[in-house]
C-alpha cells in the first residue's frame, strides 16, 4: 500500500448533521417541506446539487424550478452550512483518525482527500489537518460524482499513484461503490450489511489502523 485516499464527511469528521440541518432549513423556508430523518444518511457522499434534486423529487417539485433557481437554492444552503461549521475545531476529528494519520505517515504512505465536498479545504483547516494531507482532489474538476470512480481516481493521481497501490476509506454506500469502481481496496466504517461491497468494514473510526489497511490491501 502506497496511498490512502480518504473521504472526509463521516470518516475524518462528522459533518453529515450540519448538512442535514442546513438542508432542513432550506427545505422548510423555500419549499415548505419537512425532511424525514433518513435524509441525513441518504445525502451522504452526494454532491450539493444532486442532494437538492433528491429533496425536490421527494417533494414532487423537480419540475417547478429552473437550473438557475436550483443553483441559487444550493448556494443558500451552503451559506447555512458554512455558518454551522464555523465552530469546528480539532475536537471534532473522529476517534482514532489523528493516530491513524501518524501511523500511515510513519510508513511512508501518501495521504489524499477524495471528498464530494467543495468545502473540504476549509473543513480540514478548521480541524488543523490541512498540512497532514499530500493532496486534496477538487470535486468541481471531476465529471461524475460518487458512485462513479472519478474523485477517487483524481485523489490517487494527485499523489502520482496507481489505484491498485491505494486504499480508499469511506462511510457511504455510494463512496464504497466509487472506490471499487476505481479498482482500489475499500476500507469502510459503519454498518457491515449496508457496506458489504467494501473489502473490510469496521464499526467505528477508532478501529482503523495501518495494520488493518495493509492487511486488507494485501489480501
Ligand atoms: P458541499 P463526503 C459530502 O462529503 C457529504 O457527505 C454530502 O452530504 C455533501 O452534499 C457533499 O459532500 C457536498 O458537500 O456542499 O460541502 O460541497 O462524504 O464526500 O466527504
Ligand atoms: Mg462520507
Amino acid at each position: 500500500m502506497k496511498g490512502a485516499i480518504f473521504d472526509l464527511d463521516g470518516v475524518i469528521t462528522d459533518t453529515a448533521k450540519f448538512h442535514f440541518e442546513a438542508w432542513s432549513q432550506l427545505a422548510k423556508e423555500q419549499l415548505g417541506l419537512v425532511l424525514p430523518a433518513e435524509f441525513e444518511a441518504e445525502l451522504k457522499g452526494i454532491s450539493r446539487t444532486d442532494s437538492l434534486i433528491k429533496i425536490l423529487e421527494f417533494g414532487g417539485l423537480r419540475d417547478n424550478y429552473t437550473e438557475e433557481e436550483i443553483l441559487a437554492m444550493a448556494e443558500k444552503k451552503n451559506g447555512y452550512y458554512l455558518q454551522a461549521i464555523e465552530t469546528l475545531t480539532k475536537e471534532d476529528i473522529l476517534p482514532g483518525i489523528t493516530r491513524l494519520i501518524g501511523e500511515l505517515k510513519d510508513h511512508g504512505v501518501k495521504l489524499s482527500i477524495a471528498s464530494a465536498s467543495k468545502n473540504a479545504p476549509a473543513i480540514l483547516e478548521k480541524l488543523g489537518l490541512l498540512d497532514e494531507f499530500d493532496a486534496i482532489a477538487d470535486p468541481s474538476k471531476v465529471a461524475n460524482g460518487k458512485p462513479a470512480p472519478d474523485i477517487f481516481l483524481a485523489g490517487a493521481k494527485a499523489v502520482e499513484l496507481e489505484p491498485k497501490d491505494c486504499v480508499g476509506v469511506e462511510d457511504a454506500v455510494s463512496g464504497v461503490a466509487a472506490i471499487k469502481a476505481a479498482k482500489m481496496t475499500a476500507v469502510a466504517v459503519g454498518d457491515e450489511t449496508e457496506l458489504a461491497q467494501a473489502d473490510v468494514v469496521v464499526p467505528t473510526t477508532a478501529d482503523f489502523s495501518y495494520a488493518l489497511f495493509e492487511k486488507t490491501w494485501e489480501a
